[in-house]
């Protein structure tokens, strides 16, 4: 794989290569400016202040952030659509969304400050990748409400590529376009760069004919091993890039060419680790839940945000020479865990084992049920054409070994169920990957 990483930019060093100091100092004093500002404009933010006898005064460093009290998903949705807006009416440009699992939408407002630093930090994400004005972006992300096509586009614009909008789906014109225009990039989620890569393969075409040279793939855990295989199929460097609509959408962190971690765009968010139950701090390199609070948004600040996503943190210097935080790769979701039997399951240690194995194919459907009061567990997989016509007895040495792993690594019994190749869904969005017939 000629993984060419030498355009690799660092476009805003005086930001993304402070010292810690100078960081920490810059943060204390715009997360005392917003708390003034949320606590002004905000009667959320104000009670529950009031309630904990905190006032802004009392805010004047990082480490004062603790006083503060959380924000999560639900006070969204109590305030839609535009209870926790900081400024008139007037002063929104944008509102930006995200489905959710559940009724109303989650929304955001973005002020033009908003905007713009939002395009700083997908711009210097995309420059982490390779990206200069010499550079074709097609942008596969689906665009609307979600933040992730417009967030690129913009991006991508202000590094002057050329942005190539097409939104998600139809894959065959995905690739006749990539083909055509010469893409030397692009940025969508992980399960669908994987559809396209299966499918450039499939229409005879050799990865090299495309220019493609990297991606920006985010919107939805994925896996190393995912990564192993979507470079093997396409010959590029993916990188991972994290967001959420709360908080900003894609660029709240994005990994460089060292692909060692996510680095978060620290003058603009402060990231927190929680343990998840009690709310209290945790260690450097310790898996627990990301929080985040915004300190230069101003259209909806978001204090102590819980994210429900699980992950580490590092704040040692990265050999790129950036100096921001790096987040370890998300390894789910508090809420996307599924309880068998007990036992916590993720999705993505399920996706470890199966990417990881040769003959199968990278797309699997977890089906979580309930028989005889005994929770089961099935996990779907395809086998990769060339295989599902081998033998019977390599089939099933496939199936035990995948059956072996994932006890091993997960700690429970699964059944493994083989099924023919292309039956299981494709995403050409966010994948969902696990049905639950529990009704727990
Ligand atoms: O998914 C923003 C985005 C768009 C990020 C494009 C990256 C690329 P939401 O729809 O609000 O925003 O969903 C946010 O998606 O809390 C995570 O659970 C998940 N997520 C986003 N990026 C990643 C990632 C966008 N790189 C939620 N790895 C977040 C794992 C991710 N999970």
């Amino acid at each position: 794989m000629p993984k060419d990483t030498k355009n690799c930019r660092i476009l805003e060093p005086e930001f993304e290569c402070m010292s810690r100091e100078e960081l920490e100092a810059l943060q204390g004093k715009r997360l005392h400016e917003t708390v003034v500002h949320a606590y002004n404009n905000v009667p959320m933010y104000k009670e529950r202040m009031d309630a904990l006898g905190v006032t802004p005064d009392d805010i004047n460093s990082i480490e004062d952030i603790t006083k503060l009290p959380f924000t999560d998903k639900p006070d969204l949705r109590d305030h839609f659509p535009d209870g926790l807006f900081a400024v008139p009416r007037s002063e929104i440009v944008r509102v930006q969304g995200s489905s959710g699992t559940t009724g109303k939408p989650i929304v955001s407002g973005y002020t033009q400050n908003d905007i713009d630093v939002w395009t700083d930090m997908v711009a210097r994400a995309l420059a982490a990748a390779g990206c200069t004005e010499e550079d074709t972006v097609q942008v596969t992300y689906g665009y609307g409400l979600f933040t992730g096509g417009l967030g690129i586009h913009q991006g991508a614009s202000k590094l002057g590529a050329m942005v190539v909008p097409m939104s998600s789906g139809n894959t065959q014109r995905q690739i006749m376009m990539l083909k055509e225009l010469g893409a030397t990039m692009i940025c969508c989620t992980p399960s669908y760069a994987t559809l396209i890569g299966e499918t450039v393969r499939e229409m005879g075409i050799d990865p090299s004919e495309l220019k493609l040279k990297s991606g920006c793939f985010g919107a939805e855990p994925w896996t190393a091993e995912m990564r192993n295989n979507l470079e093997g199929l396409m010959d590029f460097n993916a990188l991972d890039i994290y967001g959420l609509t709360e908080i900003g959408g894609p660029g709240v962190s994005f990994e460089c060419m060292e692909k060692c971690g996510l680095h978060v765009n620290e003058d603009h968010v402060i990231a927190e680790i929680i343990n998840p139950e009690t709310g209290e701090h945790m260690p450097d390199g310790v898996t627990g839940e990301l929080v985040f609070t915004t300190i230069t948004k101003t259209g909806q600040p978001m204090i102590r945000y819980r994210t429900h996503d699980l992950c580490t943190i590092t704040r040692e210097k990265c050999a790129c020479g950036r100096t921001t935080a790096r987040m370890g790769r998300i390894t789910g979701r508090s809420d996307d865990m599924i309880i068998v039997r007990g036992v916590n399951v993720f999705p993505s240690q399920i996706e470890s084992v199966i990417v990881g194995i040769e003959g199968v194919a990278p797309h699997y459907m977890l089906i979580v049920d309930r028989q005889n009061s005994a929770d089961t567990l099935e996990v779907q997989v395809e086998l990769k054409e060339e295989l599902f016509s081998d033998t019977v007895s390599h089939v099933e040495e496939l199936r035990n070994r995948m059956t072996e792993q994932i006890k091993s690594v997960v700690g429970v019994t699964a059944k493994v169920t083989i099924v023919p190749p292309k039956t299981l869904p494709r995403f050409e969005g966010k994948a969902r990957r696990v049905i639950d017939n529990r009704k727990l």
